[in-house]
C-alpha cells in the first residue's frame, strides 16, 4: 500500500498513520486514539498493510477439537455463562475415559490439535489433568495438546501447593505443547473486580505466561472487550502483552475476543448489547498495530462469525483459528455460530478473500495431507 492511496478522514490519525508506514512503534497514546477513532477504513487499511508486510496472503487455519472436560467451577465471573456450582443442573464432568473417547469421536479429518480448557473444580486432583493430558498423548501420539489457562494453573498451583513452575514442569512431562490465551480479559484492576473478582489478576497472568515461554512453552493471548472497559483498558491491555513478548517472545498469536451477554451475571448487571462487526473489526486491526512483536492475529469465527471473521483478513488478521468441533463457552453465553467448520468451509471463506490458506499445526508449521496420510513439516 502506498502511503499516498491512503485516505484519512480522521487528522488524528494522521500522526499514527506515518509512524506505521515508516515501521515505527506506536505509544499508548495512539492506541487510545485508534480505539476512539470511527475511520475504520483507514484504521484497518494501516493494519492490512502491517499484515501483508508480515505474512504477504498467507492465512492459517488449523483442524482442532475443543475439548472441555468440566464446566463445575469455584470461580463465579460474572463475565461467564459456562460455569456452572457441582450441583446445579447442566454441571458435567467427564471421566478420563469419556474425555478419550469425546476427543476421538465425531470427526473424520484427523486433528493436529485439541484445544483444552474447563472449569477450576473443587474436588478434581491434580492427577487428574496429568493423567488426561498422559492419556490423550498416549491415544492420539501426534496431537498437540494446547491445554489450560493461566488461571487454571494458577488454581493447580494452589491446590497442590507447588509453584507455577512446577505445576508447568509436571504438565509438560506429561505432554502439554503449549497454553491457550484465556483468563486475560481485561488487565486493569477495577474491571477485573467487576467481570471476573475471582480471577487471578494480571500480575499472575503474565508470571504463569512468562514462565510458560522459559520453559520453552509457547503460547498465546487474549482480550475480552465490549463489556465495562474503557478505550485505555485497551491499549493498557495490549502494551502489558506488548512489553512481556519483548522480554520472551513467547506469544504466538493474539486473540481478540468479543463478550457475549447472554446468561451472564454481568449481562443482567451492566445491560449489554452485543458488539458490533465495526466494533469486531476495529479490535482486530488495532490489535495488529499496536503489537508490532506478536507473529500472528486471530479472527476466531466462533465469535465474530465466520462472515465478519472473513472480512478481518483484510483489517489484520492472518489466521482464523480452526475446526473447533464442539465449542461450550461462547455458546453457552448465546453465540449464534456454528459449533463447527469443515476445513473445506474455512478454505473457501479464506480464497474468496484473496488470500491463500495455509494449513498449519499448533506451533505454525505447515501441514500436508493426502488421501492416507496427515505431515508436519519442521
Ligand atoms: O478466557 C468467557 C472468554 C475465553 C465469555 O488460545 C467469554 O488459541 C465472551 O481464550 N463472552 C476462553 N467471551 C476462550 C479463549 C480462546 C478462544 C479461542 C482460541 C484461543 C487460543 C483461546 O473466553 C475466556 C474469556 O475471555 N469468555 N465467557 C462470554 N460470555
Amino acid at each position: 500500500m502506498a502511503s499516498t492511496n491512503l485516505h484519512l478522514s480522521d487528522a488524528a490519525l494522521e500522526p499514527i498513520a506515518a509512524k506505521v508506514l515508516a515501521g515505527e512503534r506506536l505509544t499508548f497514546e495512539d492506541g487510545v486514539a485508534l480505539y476512539k477513532s470511527h475511520d475504520l477504513l483507514a484504521i484497518g487499511s494501516l493494519a492490512n498493510h502491517v499484515r501483508e508486510r508480515l505474512h504477504g496472503n498467507a492465512t492459517y487455519f488449523n483442524v482442532n477439537r475443543h475439548i472441555n472436560p468440566t464446566n463445575v467451577c469455584v470461580a463465579s465471573c460474572k463475565l461467564c455463562a459456562f460455569g456452572r456450582k457441582p450441583d446445579a443442573d447442566g454441571a458435567y464432568t467427564m471421566a478420563l475415559e469419556e474425555a478419550f473417547r469425546r476427543a476421538g469421536e465425531g470427526w473424520t479429518e484427523a486433528v493436529t490439535e485439541f484445544h483444552i480448557v474447563g472449569g477450576l473444580h473443587p474436588d478434581l486432583p491434580f492427577d487428574y489433568y496429568l493423567d488426561l493430558l498422559r492419556g490423550l498423548k498416549e491415544r492420539f501420539p501426534t496431537v498437540h495438546l494446547k491445554a489450560f489457562t493461566a488461571v487454571e494453573i494458577g488454581y493447580y498451583s494452589h491446590i497442590t501447593r507447588l509453584s507455577i513452575r512446577e505445576v508447568l514442569e509436571k504438565m509438560k512431562d506429561a505432554g502439554l505443547g503449549s497454553l491457550p490465551g484465556g483468563g486475560a480479559e481485561i488487565f486493569a484492576p477495577a474491571v477485573r473486580r467487576v467481570i471476573c473478582d475471582h480471577k487471578i489478576g494480571a500480575y499472575t497472568w503474565l508470571k504463569t505466561h512468562r514462565i510458560a515461554h522459559e520453559l520453552g512453552l509457547q503460547s498465546n493471548a487474549t482480550m475480552l472487550y465490549g463489556h465495562i472497559e474503557s478505550a485505555e483498558d485497551r491499549a493498557d491491555h495490549l502494551l502489558q502483552l506488548r512489553k512481556l513478548q519483548d522480554q520472551t517472545r513467547g506469544f504466538q498469536t493474539f486473540i481478540p475476543l468479543a463478550f457475549h451477554p447472554a446468561n451472564t451475571e454481568l449481562g443482567k448487571l451492566v445491560p449489554h448489547d452485543e458488539t458490533t462487526g465495526f466494533m469486531d473489526l476495529k479490535n482486530v486491526a488495532v490489535a495488529r498495530l499496536l503489537l508490532d512483536n506478536f507473529p500472528h492475529i486471530k479472527a476466531y469465527w466462533i465469535m465474530m462469525t465466520p462472515r465478519v471473521a472473513q472480512v478481518a483478513l483484510r483489517f489484520g488478521a492472518d489466521d482464523l483459528d480452526g475446526t473447533v468441533v464442539e465449542e461450550k463457552i461462547y455458546h453457552d453465553a448465546g453465540a449464534s455460530t456454528p459449533q463447527a467448520l469443515t476445513r473445506r468451509d474455512i478454505i473457501r471463506l479464506i480464497r474468496d478473500a484473496g488470500r491463500e490458506p495455509i494449513e498449519r499445526d499448533t506451533l505454525y508449521r505447515p501441514v500436508t495431507r493426502t488421501e492416507t496420510a496427515v505431515s508436519v513439516q519442521v
